[in-house]
């Protein structure tokens, strides 16, 4: 029987857990390590199901090539033949952007997807690189880029010391948090209680955050820009606006009080659903708190103003002094120092060839993708690489996306399963299971509420190569080296980089290859005095305290301030404003829901997560009636972009007018193999997500707020 600590990659929590193995390597339990510095004993439904898998028989353990439309089993030697034989003519032929790449959310839990990814990204050289941040966070990148000079530099909820939290359109209770990594989310907010302090929900649904909270307010979809604009408004209306210490550091504070002016509380409430004394209230219990801060989430930036809410919610926190500060919104400072320039952030840099959408951060909307596949001409899509991504569940309009991915003349899905996506592929690779890889946090700890770091181990040896190998093979063939490239030789140079740009001598990580060697150097340029040999030596990782004040040091705008009122920002305002007028009942919306025993679209194929069927729409009561609808019924509901059938769940937890189902379901087409998640399909929400709403700053779709129609089936 052996026992390791491994950090949990599955979710933005980070927990460290306790997994026990028996002699013939089985998986006979995972518990929450008790001494992590962190999670001190936290694990969710997700963490414990690890076991479960690393043993799915379903999961990939050899490539897949397709042939005569069957895949079958082949050796990496016949994957990457195939590879050198088919991708490096498209390129050759029609050029680099011809090749689009997605990638998806695991990535970002793997350090050597995260790590790597960017080596083939860069020798692809493609503009066509598309991500699940445009279904995700990016008009959160965006604002923090544009106010602070750094996308990267988010802040985030010093959840441990605040003694009022506003969140808009999350759930961390069941979400576990995101763009705020907090193990047990639920005993941090019961500490928020404990100090005397309180927590205001404003979300479409009665979720379980919501009902934990002192307070709830049902807003209406898509409405919070509104919202936040007149909490903005009362707070300059009443002479509350007190930004204290950063007062030497603003720019554009005159411009938000004039353009706060038409929002004002009454001029809101009706669209936003939320009444003048309410928000007025809202507004000075966050002013009169001793410290406080705005936290906004998914709710809030999958949504057609999500870059202009993700502005504000910091724009609250700058005007109520509470950036920056113990108790309010700070930026964390990871013990790994990122690598890349400080230069001002900038967007536009190219446009999507059929769209004309600014790149974000380097990307286009995935939203975008199928148009790209779809449209002759120079500059079209031929050939797809997804990374760890599922955007046939995942992105809007799922439907056209996964007719468009047929058209293709070759894709590869690195993937661990062959699923809704991959089925599409000619040639699958899979990667290791969790426990079969190093870990480390390199995104999450630049998002923690404390300052720490955790290094794990591999448990186990791995069946396939590790991800890193297999994208430095795959870099080797598109840049014309072929599937025998020197994999050493490409990885010396990538550490050499590392190097250089960390301004350290690569000779300082010793003997160490691939991620650790990435790792140990970016440790040693970073801010605290660690090598990854000191984290190896603390299984249960290293603290370095709560979160400090990081002004003006962690600005990189042009002007050296705080950017409130950032031109681009500044000029989607109108556009805003136009929706004060709109009439507030104008139809049914569609929002999703996350469930804790699920991840996004990947973990229902794991038997101890896949209990009953909570692929339902719930609707109001008063709108069941009104539409003949009945709890446990079947439903149709149409939008733009498609049209499914669900089973009905009445519940007053969703406001009136507002329907809600989950994403990531619908495990039921051809030629997946997921059999445990075939059992219980549930269907695909994205099939009504419509692909041409987006905010429009960020190229971000539009996954809450989608008109739709629901009737009897
Ligand atoms: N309607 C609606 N749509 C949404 C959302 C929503 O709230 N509503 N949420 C959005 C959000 S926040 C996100 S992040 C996206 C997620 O969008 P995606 O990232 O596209 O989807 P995931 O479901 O995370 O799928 C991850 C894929 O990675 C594979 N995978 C898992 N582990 C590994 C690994 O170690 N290596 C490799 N190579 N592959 C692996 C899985 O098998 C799966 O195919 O979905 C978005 N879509
Ligand atoms: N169990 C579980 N945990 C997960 C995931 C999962 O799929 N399952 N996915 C992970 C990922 S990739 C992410 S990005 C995070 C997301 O983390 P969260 O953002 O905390 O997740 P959600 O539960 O989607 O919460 C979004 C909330 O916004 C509400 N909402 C919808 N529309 C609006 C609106 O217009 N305004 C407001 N104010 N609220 C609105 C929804 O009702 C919902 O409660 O969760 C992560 N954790
Ligand atoms: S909360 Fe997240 S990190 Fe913690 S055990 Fe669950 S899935 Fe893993
Ligand atoms: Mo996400």
């Amino acid at each position: 029987m052996t026992t390791a600590h491994v950090t949990c990659p599955l979710c933005e929590a980070i927990c460290g857990l306790e997994v026990t193995l028996d002699e013939n390597q089985q998986v006979t339990r995972v518990r929450g390590d008790e001494q992590d510095v962190f999670s001190k004993g936290y694990l969710c439904p997700k963490g414990a199901s690890l076991g479960a898998l690393h043993h799915d028989p379903d999961r990939l353990r050899a490539p897949l090539l397709k042939r005569d439309g069957e895949f079958a089993e082949v050796t990496w030697q016949e994957a990457y033949d195939e590879i050198a034989r088919r991708l490096p003519p498209i390129l050759d032929q029609h050029g680099r952007d011809a090749v689009a790449v997605y990638a998806g959310n695991p990535g970002v839990h793997n350090i050597a997807l995260s790590l790597y990814g960017g080596v083939l990204y860069k020798a692809l050289g493609t503009k066509n690189f598309f991500s699940a941040s445009s279904v995700d966070q990016l008009p959160k990148h965006y604002s923090a880029g544009m106010m602070f000079g750094d996308p990267l530099a988010i802040p985030v909820p010093d959840l441990d010391r605040t003694r009022h939290l506003l969140i808009l359109g999350a759930n961390p209770l069941v979400s576990n948090g995101s763009l705020m990594t907090a193990p047990d989310v639920r005993g941090r907010l019961r500490g928020i209680r404990e100090r005397g302090g309180r927590i205001v929900v404003v979300d479409p649904r009665r979720t379980r955050t919501a009902a934990f909270a002192d307070e709830h307010h049902a807003i209406r979809p898509g409405t919070d820009a509104l919202l936040l604009f007149a909490l903005v408004n009362v707070l300059f209306a009443e002479n509350r606006v007190a930004p204290g210490r950063l007062a030497g550091h603003l720019s554009g504070l005159g411009d938000v009080r004039e353009l706060a002016r038409p929002f004002t509380p009454e001029a809101v409430a009706a669209r936003t659903g939320i009444a003048a004394a309410e928000i007025r209230r809202m507004a000075l219990d966050l002013a009169d708190a001793d410290n406080a801060v705005v936290y906004g989430r998914i709710g809030t930036t999958t949504q057609p103003f999500g870059t202009l809410a993700s502005w504000l919610v910091d724009v609250l926190n700058v005007l109520t002094g509470n950036l920056d500060r113990p108790g309010g919104a700070m930026f964390p400072l990871a013990a790994c120092r990122p690598t890349g320039n400080r230069r001002p952030f900038r967007v536009g840099r190219h446009h999507s060839r059929v769209r004309g959408y600014p790149e974000v951060l380097g990307e286009l909307p995935v939203a975008t993708l199928a148009d790209e596949i779809e449209t002759p001409g120079e500059g079209q899509v031929r050939a797809l690489i997804t990374v760890s991504g599922n955007p046939c569940l995942s992105t809007p309009n799922a439907g056209r996306l996964a007719a468009a991915l047929e058209r293709l003349d070759f894709m590869i899905s690195l993937d661990v399963y062959l699923n809704e996506t991959s089925r599409h592929a000619d040639v699958i690779l899979p990667g290791p299971s969790p426990l079969e890889r190093p870990h480390f946090d390199l995104a999450f700890y630049q998002l923690s509420v404390r300052n720490v770091a955790n290094w794990t181990p591999a448990t186990l040896p791995s069946e396939v190569p590790q991800e890193w190998e297999t994208l430095l093979r795959l870099t080797g063939i598109v840049t014309g080296q072929g599937p025998e490239a020197d994999v050493a030789a490409l990885d010396d140079f990538v550490a050499a980089e590392t190097a250089r740009r960390s301004g350290l001598d690569v000779a300082v990580a010793g003997d160490r290859t691939g991620p650790a060697r990435l790792v140990d150097l970016m440790l040693r340029a970073g801010p605290y005095d660690v090598t990854l040999a000191d984290l190896e030596a603390a299984p249960h990782g290293m603290d370095f305290g709560p979160l400090r004040p990081r002004i003006p040091g962690v600005l990189c705008t042009a002007s050296g301030r705080i950017e409130l009122a950032p031109e681009t920002v500044v000029a989607d305002v109108p556009r805003l404003a136009e929706e004060i007028s709109k009439i507030s009942d104008d139809g049914l919306v569609l929002i999703g829901r996350r469930h804790l025993r699920s991840n996004n679209s990947w973990m229902h194929n794991l038997a101890p997560l896949a209990r009953g069927n909570r692929c339902t729409v719930q609707v109001h009561p008063a709108d069941a009636a009104r539409l003949g609808l009945t709890d446990g019924g079947l439903a149709s509901v149409t939008s733009r972009a498609g049209k499914l059938q669900v089973p009905v769940e009445v519940t007053d937890e969703v406001r009136p007018g507002v329907v809600s189902i989950p994403h990531g379901w619908g495990h039921d087409a051809d030629g997946s193999r997921t059999r445990v998640a075939r059992a219980n399909p549930g269907v695909n929400a994205n099939l009504l997500a419509d692909e041409t709403l987006l905010d429009v700053l960020s190229g971000t779709s539009v996954l809450n707020g989608i008109p739709v129609e629901v009737v009897p089936a």
